[in-house]
């Protein structure tokens, strides 16, 4: 069976309401890294140098679906086509890889997963923050402080089904109890660190594939450390390594049936650094998904 993997890009940074903006023009530099990558395609064929083989990926179709037609002043109608757009893609049969964008982004991707799928819908949440922000009068209700708050509402989300990798710093006191209450679990960078990258994904496809959910990532580059995606909103320091999020995603692609990739920024970017990484970040979860043969979903 065919695997189809729909871009969508998602060039919004209205949400980026207190920090820096500049991540709309993250799309774009993402499918131009990923052209360092697809190019080496050749007659359907690529060397995996780290598996070690060679992929066919004759059965494997990465067609770029074209961005969201946002609206740069009305975060509600972008929220919305956006969902719309994502849940028409998995309709489609496409596993959707959204190209974010501030992270605003983040719940219209699950919403449309929810959407377009029936059943419980699980959250691997990769991020040096919460996004759990409820509510404010400078951000509103769907800022890029908001996401995962928002997908918690959704009808089908369990929030013993959602896990949270790679938090660090220090963040408002309300998210200690909040998080406890719900049920969520939660993986800091220091655990990481700790636990490895294995028993990491593994607890990861546990948590969010309860009761066979079909899982969403959530992937804020943030969750890397500054010296790994220098070019994003708000470096917090501590992060993953480039190594650790490709080694994760590798392991747990095979189960997923969406990546949104948020909050690279080129306008704070080094040499297009951050940008390579988001690309790597696609490129190996397709390869992990195209070994294993998986479906959309
Ligand atoms: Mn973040």
């Amino acid at each position: 069976m065919k695997q189809r993997y729909g871009l969508i890009g998602y060039p919004f940074d209205g949400g980026a309401s207190l920090g820096r903006p500049g991540a709309r023009y993250a799309p774009e530099a993402i499918r131009k890294a990923l052209g360092w990558i697809t190019y080496r395609i050749v007659d359907g064929m690529i060397f995996d140098v780290e598996a070690d083989q060679v992929l066919n990926l004759s059965e494997v179709e990465i067609q770029d679906l074209g961005d969201v037609a946002v609206v740069p002043a009305d975060i509600g109608k972008t929220v919305e086509r956006t969902r719309e757009r994502v849940a028409q893609a998995v309709r489609e049969g496409y596993f959707p890889i959204v190209l974010g964008g501030d992270d605003s982004g983040g719940f219209p991707a699950l919403a449309g997963l929810h959407d377009a799928t029936a059943g419980p819908i699980g959250v691997i949440h990769l991020d040096a923050h919460f996004d759990l922000l409820e509510e404010s009068e400078a951000q509103g209700r769907l800022s890029q402080s908001s996401p995962l708050r928002r997908v918690l509402e959704l009808p089908r989300v369990d929030p013993r089904a959602v896990i949270q990798i790679g938090q660090r710093g220090f963040n408002f006191a309300r998210y200690h109890a909040f998080t406890r209450e719900q049920g969520m679990s939660r993986v800091t960078a220091r655990e990481y660190d700790r636990l490895g990258t294995e028993v990491v994904a593994a607890r990861a496809l546990e948590v969010a594939g309860r009761d066979g959910a079909t899982i969403g990532v959530m992937f804020d580059i943030d969750v890397l450390d500054t010296a790994f995606a220098p070019g994003t909103g708000a470096n917090e320091p501590g992060g993953l390594s480039s190594r650790q999020i490709i080694d994760f995603l590798r392991l747990v692609a095979p189960r997923v049936a969406l990546l949104w990739i948020a909050e690279t920024n080129p306008l704070y970017d080094v040499h297009g650094e951050t940008a390579q990484v988001a690309a790597y970040a696609i490129f190996h979860t397709i390869a992990a998904r195209a070994i294993a043969g998986a479906r959309p979903g």
